[in-house]
């Protein structure tokens, strides 16, 4: 079976547990602070510019997001951690639902934690990756942004970043750019390999990577 991403769309909002959809697809969830470019790279992938909303003020989004993928699997935007103009008990909410949600037993085959390639992993970003470690759950890294640096930039950023994150090699780590599409139908491949399904290729552009 193969999946096509360019046949996604929108399938509805979760405020709480009980609102998510029927558990009737593989789930890949995308996590990462407010900002780095979740909505940008659900776009990317879909080829789809006005899919999921890019640049909501922080803390805009509340609600766990899911999209429909070519019916085959189900890719969903948790709501962002690191809202600083979000009272307190908001942020204990998003990041309780966001727990919920991680320790139910949805159907997750894989989490993209999205981390932007020019800045250093933060607390949130640890504990994440603690959490990762320790789900048994596959996961991958992202870098977001690759444009804003060189290639030989994005190698060092990629070493540091390992090193932060207590990796051993930068193997998991996979650098995506929105505006030169770099890593965005390896990533597709990705994804679709953790559903266990092929991925369509892009018909237009080449593979950057
Ligand atoms: N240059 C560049 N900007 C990006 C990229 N991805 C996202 N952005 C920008 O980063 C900002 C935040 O993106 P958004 O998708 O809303 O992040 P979210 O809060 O994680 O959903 C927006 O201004 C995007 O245009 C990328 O690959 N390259
Ligand atoms: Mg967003």
């Amino acid at each position: 079976m193969s999946v096509n991403f360019r046949k996604t769309t929108f399938l509805g909002l979760a405020a709480r547990l009980d609102q998510c959809p029927p558990p009737d697809r593989p789930e890949i969830v995308m996590s990462g602070r407010s900002n780095v470019g979740k909505s940008s790279l659900i776009n990317a992938l879909a080829d789809h510019r006005g899919l999921a909303k890019v640049s909501q003020s922080p803390g805009k989004t509340r609600h766990i997001i899911y999209f429909n993928v070519d019916n085959q699997l189900r890719l969903t935007d948790l709501p962002g951690f690191g809202f600083a103009r979000v009272a307190r008990d908001e942020q204990a909410r998003f990041s309780q639902l966001t727990d919920q949600y991680l320790n139910s037993d949805r159907p997750v085959v894989l989490i993209l934690h999205l981390l932007d390639i020019r800045h250093q992993p933060n607390t949130h970003d640890l504990q994440m990756m603690e959490w990762l470690m320790a789900s048994g759950l596959p996961w991958q890294i992202v870098l977001t942004k690759a444009d804003k640096l060189s290639r030989a930039q994005q190698e060092r950023q990629k070493q540091q970043i390992a090193k932060t994150l207590g990796l051993p090699d930068t193997s998991q780590l996979l650098a995506v750019s929105i505006q030169n599409r770099q890593g965005i139908e390896t990533l597709r491949s990705v994804i679709a390999a953790a559903a266990g399904l092929a991925n369509v290729p892009s018909p237009d552009a080449a593979a950057v990577d």
